[in-house]
C-alpha cells in the first residue's frame, strides 16, 4: 500500500536540524495556531502554522512546541490542549497524548495549561536567546508574543523563520515522494476536467470535477482556490470566480493543485474548448512550451531564480518577435506578466529566501505565461520540478503537456 504521510523520523530529524543551528541557551517556542474566522461563529478550515508542523507532524489548534537547547543537547516538550468533553462534542476530538507522542516522536507531550510554569523555569534560569515565529499571523503566535514581552521584557526576541526557511527549502526525499503523488492527483483531476470541457459547459463544471476527484482521494481542500478560466477570463492571473459558460474556440486556462501528506502540487494547464487549438492558440502555446524547455535546461544548482525569469523572457521575446506581436523597441513584459518560478512544499508558494543560489533538493514551479489582450486570450504552462546535481527533474511528468496530447485526449 502506498504510503499518503510524513514519517515520525522526518519530524525528529528535522527537530535535529534546527538544534543543529542553536547556541547554547536558545528556547524556541512555535505555536500552532488557530484557524481564522470566516463569518459570525464559523472559522475556516485549520492547518496548523507549516513551520510548527514541519517540526511535529501535529495538527491540533491551540498547542505549543519547545524546544530548549543546553550543553549541545537540544529536547523538545510538546504542549497540547487537555481533554475538554464540552469541547470535543461540538469541535471534534483533539490529538491525546499518546497519538502526539506516536505522531511527532516526542517523548514529552504536556498539556497546555502546564506551559507558563514551565516557561517560568526555563526562562528564568538558563535562558539567553528566546526565538520566536515572527512570520506567524495568527491569534495565538500574538498572544504569545504578548505574554513573553509581558512578563520578559528584558529579553531579546530573534526571529526563528528564516532558521526554518533555510531547512524547508531543501526537500527529503520522502517530501518529493508525495509531491510526486500530489501531482499525480492533480493529473487525475485535470483528465477529469478535459472530459467535462466543452463548448457551453460552464467554468464550475471542471472546477467541481477537480474538486470531486480530490475529494474521493481524500484530499478535502487543495493546496490553493482552483483557477478555472475561459477564453479572456485567463488575463486575470488569479480568476476565482469560475462561473461564466466556455465559449466555443475559447482556450480554458486551468491552474491547479492536490496535497497529499501536506505536501502541495501546483499544476498549470490550458485546453482547447472545442477540442483544437486555433491557429493563434497553438502559436502561442507552443511558445509558452518553448519557455518552459529554457527553463528545465536552465535551471540547475548556484543559480538565482532571477536567471530562469530572464531565460524565459528572452526565449519568449524572440518568439513574440517571430510572431510580430512584439516591436523590437517594446519590453517583453507586455505579454510576459509574472514570474517563471516559486519554490513549492508545505505551502504552495513556500518559504524562500530569494536572494540563495538553487542547491539540489530544492522544489520549484515552471510556469511561463503569455497573455495576448488583443488575441482576447492568455495562457500559462506550469509543472514541478526538483534540483538535482546536475540540473532539475520533472516530479509531473506524468500529467499530459504537449498540445497534441491535449487535442488527441480531448476529441477522444
Ligand atoms: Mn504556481
Amino acid at each position: 500500500m502506498k504510503k499518503h504521510k510524513l514519517s515520525t523520523a522526518y519530524f525528529q530529524k528535522n527537530r535535529q536540524a534546527l538544534g543543529a543551528l542553536l547556541t547554547d541557551g536558545s528556547l524556541v517556542i512555535l505555536a500552532s495556531g488557530s484557524p481564522p474566522v470566516r463569518s459570525s461563529d464559523a472559522h475556516y478550515r485549520y492547518l496548523a502554522n507549516r513551520n510548527f508542523f514541519y517540526l511535529t507532524g501535529i495538527e491540533q489548534e491551540g498547542s505549543l512546541l519547545v524546544m530548549f537547547r543546553e550543553f549541545g543537547v537540544t529536547k523538545s516538550t510538546l504542549f497540547i490542549p487537555g481533554i475538554d468533553a464540552m469541547h470535543e462534542r461540538w469541535n471534534g476530538r483533539r490529538v491525546t497524548r499518546q497519538e502526539a507522542m506516536e505522531q511527532s516522536g516526542l517523548t514529552d507531550v504536556l498539556y497546555i495549561e502546564g506551559f507558563e510554569g514551565q516557561l517560568a523555569d526555563w526562562v528564568a534560569s538558563r535562558t539567553t536567546k528566546l526565538w520566536l515565529d515572527t512570520s506567524a499571523d495568527n491569534p495565538q503566535a500574538k498572544a504569545l508574543k504578548k505574554l513573553l514581552s509581558d512578563k520578559y521584557a528584558s529579553f531579546v526576541t530573534v526571529d526563528v523563520s528564516p532558521l526554518m526557511t533555510q531547512l524547508r527549502m531543501i526537500k527529503q526525499p520522502e517530501e518529493l515522494d508525495l509531491i510526486r503523488e500530489a501531482a499525480n492527483l492533480t493529473g487525475e483531476g485535470i483528465l477529469a476536467m478535459m472530459k467535462a470541457c466543452r463548448p457551453g459547459a460552464f467554468e464550475y463544471h471542471l472546477w467541481s470535477e477537480f474538486q470531486y476527484t480530490l475529494s474521493q482521494a481524500g484530499c478535502l481542500e487543495p493546496a490553493f482556490e482552483s483557477i478555472v478560466a475561459s477564453g479572456k477570463n485567463a488575463l486575470c492571473l488569479h480568476y476565482m470566480t469560475p462561473m461564466e459558460r466556455i465559449a466555443d474556440g475559447d482556450l480554458v486556462q486551468l491552474d491547479v493543485g492536490a496535497v497529499v501528506g501536506g505536501l502541495c502540487a501546483d499544476i498549470s494547464r490550458a485546453l482547447p474548448a472545442n477540442g483544437r487549438f486555433s491557429p493563434q492558440q497553438r502559436a502561442i502555446y507552443d511558445l509558452v512550451r518553448a519557455c518552459q524547455e529554457t527553463a528545465f535546461a536552465t535551471i540547475k544548482p548556484g543559480i538565482r531564480i532571477a536567471e530562469i525569469n530572464d531565460a524565459c523572457q528572452a526565449t519568449a521575446r524572440e518568439g513574440l518577435l517571430a510572431q510580430g506581436l512584439l516591436q523590437t523597441d517594446q519590453p517583453v513584459k507586455e505579454y510576459f506578466w509574472h514570474g517563471v518560478s516559486h519554490h513549492m512544499g508545505l505551502d504552495v508558494h513556500d518559504v524562500s529566501n530569494k536572494e540563495s543560489l538553487l542547491k539540489p533538493g530544492m522544489v520549484l514551479t515552471v510556469e511561463p505565461g503569455i497573455y495576448i489582450p488583443e488575441w482576447g486570450f492568455g495562457m500559462r504552462l506550469e509543472d514541478d520540478v526538483v534540483v538535482t546535481d546536475e540540473g532539475c527533474r520533472l516530479l509531473s511528468a506524468g500529467i499530459p503537456r504537449e498540445a497534441d496530447e491535449i487535442e488527441a485526449l480531448m476529441l477522444s
